[in-house]
C-alpha cells in the first residue's frame, strides 16, 4: 500500500472516529429579544424547566422543542418557554438582566422577575447576489465578532423585516428587496461569521438572507408538489408542473421552468386541493435571458378553477423582475386556485411557492 492510501485511511479513520463521538446539534442561532419583566402570572407560561448548568443554549433546545416560539431565561438556571406573550408586562432595559447562566459564567439568563428572552427559530431565505449599489440598503452595520443572531436582532430592533449577512462581518437591513440581484447556489455563502465560526455570514458579494421573526408571518409554505396544475399553452418544452417541482434552477436549460407561448392572455394555475387562506406566492424568474418579460405579471387567488384573469389580485403586478428574482406577492385572500397570468407575452415560471394557513 503507498503512502497516499495510508494517509487516506488514517484520515477517514480519525473523520468516522469524530462523527462517532460528536452528538450533532441541530444550528440554532441566538436571536436575542430583550429584557422582559415577570410576574407570579408568568409572562410565559407555556412550559418550565430549571438545571444547576442551565445555558442560553439549552433553553432555546427546550423550548424549540416542544413547539414554542421563544425561550425565556429567569434567575440563572430556569427556564420559560411561550408565544408572544412574553412582552405582556413590558419590556426593561437589559442591565435588568444580570443574572449570570448557572451552566456559562460567560452568559446573561435573565434576573430577578426579568426574564432574558430568545427565539427559539430562524427562517432562512437563501443566499443572494448583492451590487454597490444595494439589495438591502435600509440600514447597515459592521463587527469584528458578528453572528447571525446579532445582525438578526439589530435589524428586527430597527424594524425592518429581513437580516443579510455579508462577508462575515457585515449586517445589512433591509425589506422585500433583498433578492433583486437573484438568488446563487447556497454554496456561494462561504464565509465563516466572525463571531462564531460555526456560523455562515455570506459571501464575496453575497448575501445570507434571514427573516427577522421567529416564524413567519405568512403562515407555512404549502406543500404544492404533485399538485394538479394547468397552464394556457406551452411551448419548448415549458410542462406547467415544472413550476412546482421543488427546483429553483433558474436557467431554462436545467428543465426547471415553464414556458407558454405568446398569446393574449397568458397564465398558469395550480390547484391547491382544497381552499386555503392564502398569504404569500413566491416566484422565481429565470437565469438566463429575458428577465423583464416577467413584468406586468399578477398574482390572483379564488375558488373559481376558471378565474385565472378574474380571481382577486394577490399584491401588485410583477415590476422590475430581474434575473434569478425571486418575488414574493403577499396578500390575505382565500381560494384553492393559484394563478399567475401576463398579458401578450411569453409566461416562464422557474417554481412558485404557496404559504397559507388552513381555513
Ligand atoms: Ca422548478
Amino acid at each position: 500500500m503507498d503512502c497516499k492510501l495510508i494517509f487516506v485511511f488514517v484520515f477517514l479513520g480519525t473523520f468516522s472516529a469524530i462523527l462517532a463521538d460528536t452528538t450533532p446539534t441541530p444550528f440554532k442561532p441566538k436571536v436575542y429579544k430583550g429584557c422582559f419583566q415577570d410576574k407570579p402570572e408568568r409572562a410565559m407560561p407555556s412550559d418550565y424547566t430549571e438545571s444547576g448548568s442551565m445555558t442560553i443554549d439549552q433553553c432555546i433546545t427546550h423550548c424549540h422543542g416542544r413547539g414554542h416560539m421563544y425561550a425565556g431565561l429567569q434567575y440563572g438556571k430556569e427556564c420559560f418557554c411561550g408565544g408572544n406573550t412574553y412582552s405582556k408586562y413590558g419590556r426593561v432595559p437589559d442591565t435588568n438582566c444580570n443574572v449570570k447562566c448557572a451552566g456559562n459564567s460567560q452568559e446573561i439568563c435573565g434576573g430577578t422577575w426579568k426574564i432574558s428572552v430568545y427565539a427559539t427559530e430562524v427562517v432562512y431565505e437563501g443566499c443572494f447576489q448583492d451590487k454597490p449599489k444595494r439589495a438591502m440598503p435600509s440600514d447597515y452595520i459592521k463587527s469584528g465578532s458578528m453572528t447571525i443572531g446579532q445582525c438578526i436582532t439589530h435589524c428586527h430592533g430597527h424594524g425592518h423585516m429581513y437580516a443579510g449577512l455579508q462577508y462575515g462581518m457585515e449586517c445589512f437591513c433591509g425589506d422585500n428587496t433583498y433578492s433583486k440581484y437573484g438568488r446563487v447556489p447556497d454554496t456561494h455563502c462561504n464565509v465563516k461569521c466572525r463571531g462564531n465560526l460555526q456560523e455562515t455570514c455570506g459571501g464575496t458579494w453575497k448575501i445570507s438572507v434571514y427573516a427577522t421573526e421567529g416564524t413567519p408571518s405568512s403562515g407555512l409554505k404549502l406543500v404544492t408538489k404533485g399538485l394538479k396544475v394547468a397552464q394556457s399553452s406551452f411551448g419548448w418544452g415549458g410542462i406547467p408542473v415544472r413550476a412546482i417541482d421543488g427546483n429553483i434552477a433558474a436557467n431554462y436549460n436545467q428543465q426547471s421552468c415553464t414556458h407558454t407561448l405568446r398569446q393574449p392572455d397568458n397564465w398558469w394555475r395550480v390547484d391547491l386541493g382544497k381552499s386555503y387562506k392564502v398569504n404569500k406566492v413566491k416566484i422565481y424568474n429565470r437565469a438566463d435571458c429575458c428577465k423583464d418579460r416577467l413584468n406586468g405579471a399578477t398574482v390572483r387567488v379564488g375558488d373559481n378553477a376558471k378565474g385565472m384573469l378574474t380571481n382577486a389580485v394577490c399584491g401588485d403586478p410583477i415590476k422590475d423582475a430581474g434575473f434569478s428574482s425571486v418575488i414574493d406577492r403577499e396578500c390575505e385572500l382565500n381560494g384553492q386556485y393559484v394563478s399567475v397570468s401576463l398579458k401578450n407575452e411569453y409566461l416562464t415560471l422557474c417554481e412558485v411557492e404557496v404559504w397559507g394557513e388552513d381555513l
